[in-house]
């Protein structure tokens, strides 16, 4: 049952199908399927393989256009059924996608699982200058900067932010934690950002460990 559900998950978001996508969550979620493993199993193995397909030349702007669509309602959806711990501070985290870049279903994943663990969360949402995500992070004086990016082009910008920081004199203030598809831990630890998360659950350990005996 939950095997034939991931795979109409996977299906609907290939096909673009966001009516699909958007019944197949909430069937999903009527039958006890645990949130993440209904994104996780179900529906980024759908979205992988969009974009495979985009990468490869067989699928085209229209189509991965639809895809995101169904994506977006998909996890609109599961997010909002993540529990949410209210209250049980486990620290303050800014995050954004990167500017220059749009993609965002992920970083809303992760910014859901940090708030279904006790984070106080400020989500600045996509295409963020980095001017603005350091004014977010001094104004709601945060434990934690995390940044997304998708692109391979706006990495960079993950780097700005670690050197607009330390010339603000800030560096020492915040933990960074850079996160995306094509991030690295080679990355985050050439560009000096304290960490780097592989999905949105690691994000949540990583940020425990870095906060660690404050
Ligand atoms: Co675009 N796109 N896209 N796209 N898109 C990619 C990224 C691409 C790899 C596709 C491909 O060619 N194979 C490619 C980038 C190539 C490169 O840079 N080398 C690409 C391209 C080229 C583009 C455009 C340039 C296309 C064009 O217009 N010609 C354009 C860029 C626009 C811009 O940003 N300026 C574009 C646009 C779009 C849409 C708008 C249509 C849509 C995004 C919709 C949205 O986000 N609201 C879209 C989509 C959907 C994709 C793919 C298919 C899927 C991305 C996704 O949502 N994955 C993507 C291919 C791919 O990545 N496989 C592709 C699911 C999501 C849950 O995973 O975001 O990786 P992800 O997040 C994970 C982890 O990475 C991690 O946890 C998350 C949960 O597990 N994580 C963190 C992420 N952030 C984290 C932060 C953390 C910790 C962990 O701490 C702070």
């Amino acid at each position: 049952m939950t095997q034939t559900t991931f795979e109409e998950a996977a299906r609907s978001i290939l096909s673009g199908d966001a009516d699909a996508a958007a019944a197949i969550a909430k069937q999903g979620l009527e039958q006890g399927i645990d949130p993440l493993r209904l994104i996780n199993e179900g529906f980024i193995p759908g979205i992988n393989e969009v974009g495979d397909q985009f990468g490869a030349g067989r699928l085209f702007i229209p189509q991965l256009m639809l895809s995101a669509r169904a994506m977006e309602q998909a996890t609109e959806i599961i997010n909002a059924a993540f529990p949410q711990q209210e209250g049980i501070a486990q620290g303050k985290i800014v995050i954004a996608t990167v500017e220059g870049d749009v993609h965002d279903i992920g970083k809303t994943i992760v910014a859901t699982l940090f708030k279904a663990n006790g984070f106080e969360v400020i989500d600045l949402g996509r295409d963020v200058p980095t001017a603005r995500i350091i004014e977010a992070a001094e104004t709601n004086n945060v434990d934690i900067i995390g940044t997304s990016t998708l692109l391979t082009t706006t990495m960079t910008v993950q780097k700005d932010l670690e050197e607009a920081l330390k010339e603000a004199g800030l560096r020492d203030k915040y933990k960074t934690i850079v996160g995306g598809a094509p991030v690295t831990k080679r990355w985050a630890d050439r560009i000096g950002a304290d960490a780097y998360a592989n999905d949105a659950l690691d994000g949540v350990r990583v940020a425990k460990e870095l906060l660690k005996g404050r």
